[in-house]
């Protein structure tokens, strides 16, 4: 009886405390908040939270309290007071979602996470499976429409794809068939689920290049284990092969071991090296304006024309996507320069000749000098990555220095959150800045509602936006800003993440529809989000 009354009593302290933050936080820009109020407010805070055994609280207002007499201040600016109720705000969250009193913020760990991408019609089911798999850690990103699901899979390059194939309207096996075209020549799992587990439907899924048949209903457990199984061999896959199956150039993988061997080198005998990242300029525009199909072709002309083209000592690897590398051996920066410089001259002439059009394109790149063996492979990547940005900063189709610029250049992604909830709002801004993200800029801002949103014109400032958007508030609802998001000039720059509640099922598929490009369910766990958004945003850039 009595720890029920307790917990009642709990609740109701932490429902006013909400009330009166949110009431401050939700103010007007302009208006002040007395410091007497913030006096007393979280003198009845502490007085309460020890009676009702909140330990947690009580020494976190007992805190404020010692640090509010050392300021004597007569008021607070909004955002001066949301710095300093920080705490207050977390553990608000923290005890509303998960009764949980003790703070914890930890740092998202910096691995790559696996992704798998989901296919599926329905909703429900797509739902209850990244749920499921989100459980082992992996990120996974979920489409519903087959049209989206493709180009996802080449912005995403998912290390595990699930396809079920039971669509009403097409044929599912389609979805299979269009992604095989690219993926003949990149090995990435297939899972195929299906309510039709024939011997007929599973032979014709296997001959099409599936890699597993899953029969449903499905039994999350056992789908967990066969996509892990997956999972492992796409990473076996990965480490024991050198060559990108597309290009048929040098892979990822073996740059790095290379690049070992020749800071080896460069330690043994003093011979510098330089390296270069060459990255295509729009390249998104030949996928979209030709088909993806396309893309791969002009992925693998790009590549035969660089090892037709470089000298015999230069070593080209595919990095990832539209990203090349080409370590010059015995090279200096300038001369560095001086080769790709040359390369991009034959380039831009190049003609390509697709469905009765021809174009032309360029490509930018960063070059940095190795001079020291001491150095990392992956700072000398990072290096010749800030001179690459740097290079399309400046207009795209040029060649940049690493080792002649002097800062390296920040892209910039304005990031809104847009959610009613002050507490919410306040923990997200505050997850966000401390996203470390390397080579972009976040500028970050808050709305209170879709209306607040529009009102500021937020989507015309230049760059890309992502949207962190709450699915349910009032005067315009989630859905609704998403759709007008959609439909705005801006609409191709905009990233959108949902946040929707565990049982709207209805929500996230009109938000998925939409084109939310992810969503995540209240409540969230901050660790938890702060890491996907730190890996969503990697992926933008
Ligand atoms: P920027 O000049 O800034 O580099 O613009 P961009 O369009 O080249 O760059 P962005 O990063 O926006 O788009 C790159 C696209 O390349 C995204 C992805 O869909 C596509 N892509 C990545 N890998 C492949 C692939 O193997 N085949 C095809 N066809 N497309 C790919
Ligand atoms: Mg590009």
């Amino acid at each position: 009886m009595w720890k029920l009354a307790i917990e009642k009593y709990q609740n109701l302290l932490f429902e006013k405390m909400k009330a009166q933050i949110s009431e401050w936080f939700d103010l007007n820009n302009t208006d002040v908040i007395k410091n007497e109020d913030v006096y007393s407010f979280l003198h009845s805070l502490k007085g309460t939270a020890g009676t009702i055994q909140l330990g947690g609280l009580y020494h976190l207002a007992s805190k404020l309290l010692d640090q509010l007499e050392l300021k004597s201040q007569e008021q607070w600016e909004k955002c001066e007071l949301r710095e300093f109720l920080f705490e207050l705000v977390s553990l608000s969250y923290q005890y509303e979602h998960f009764k949980e009193t003790d703070l914890k913020i930890a740092e998202p760990s910096d691995t790559e996470l696996p992704v798998v991408q989901m296919v599926c019609e329905d909703i429900s089911m797509l739902i209850l499976m990244k749920e499921a798999l989100e459980e082992n850690g992996w990120m996974v990103m979920t489409s519903s429409d087959p049209e989206k699901a493709l180009s996802l899979y080449y912005d995403l390059q998912p290390d595990c794809l699930v396809i079920d194939i039971d669509f009403t309207e097409i044929d599912g096996f389609q979805i299979l068939e269009n992604i095989q075209q690219h993926n003949h020549k990149q090995f990435v799992p297939k899972v195929i689920l299906s309510t039709e587990n024939n011997r007929l439907t599973r032979i014709k899924a296997y001959e099409m290049g599936a890699d597993d048949f899953i029969g449903k209903p499905v039994n999350l457990e056992e789908f967990g284990v066969r996509i892990k199984r997956q999972l492992q061999r796409k990473q076996i896959f990965d480490e024991s092969v050198l060559i990108d199956e597309l290009t048929k150039v040098y892979n990822r993988r073996f740059l790095f071991d290379l690049l070992e061997r020749y800071l080896k080198e460069l330690e043994r005998s003093n011979s510098v090296f330089s390296i270069a990242l060459l990255d295509l300029d729009y390249f998104k525009n030949i996928n979209d304006s030709y088909g993806h199909l396309t893309g791969d072709k002009v992925l693998e002309a790009f590549a035969d024309f660089l090892k037709k083209n470089l000298r015999g000592s230069d070593i080209i690897f595919r990095y990832g996507g539209e990203e090349f590398v080409i370590l010059l051996p015995r090279t200096n920066c300038q001369e560095a320069i001086d080769v790709i410089n040359r390369i991009l001259d034959q380039f831009r002439s190049m003609e390509f000749d697709e469905q009765g059009k021809t174009f032309h394109l360029s490509f930018s790149a960063g070059v940095y000098m190795v001079d020291n063996p001491a150095e990392a492979s992956q700072d000398i990547l990072k290096m010749a990555d800030h001179a690459l940005y740097e290079a399309k900063g400046k207009g795209r189709s040029r060649v940049q220095g690493a080792n002649v610029s002097d800062q390296p250049a920040n892209n910039i992604l304005h990031v809104s959150v847009i959610d009613d909830d002050a507490i919410i709002r306040t923990l997200l801004v505050r997850v966000l800045q401390t996203i470390d993200t390397e080579k972009v800029e976040l500028n970050i801002k808050s709305f209170e509602n879709g209306e607040k949103f529009f009102e500021s014109e937020r989507l015309t400032e230049k760059g890309k936006h992502f949207l962190i958007l709450d699915g349910v508030m009032p005067v315009m609802d989630g859905i609704e800003v998403l759709d007008k998001v959609k439909n705005s000039p801006q609409s191709s720059g905009v990233h959108v993440l949902m946040l929707t509640g565990r049982k709207s099922e209805y929500d996230i598929a009109r938000a998925l529809k939409l084109g939310a490009d992810d969503y995540v369910t209240k409540p969230f766990s901050i660790t938890e989000l702060q890491a996907r958004i730190q890996r969503l945003i990697k992926r933008m850039f």
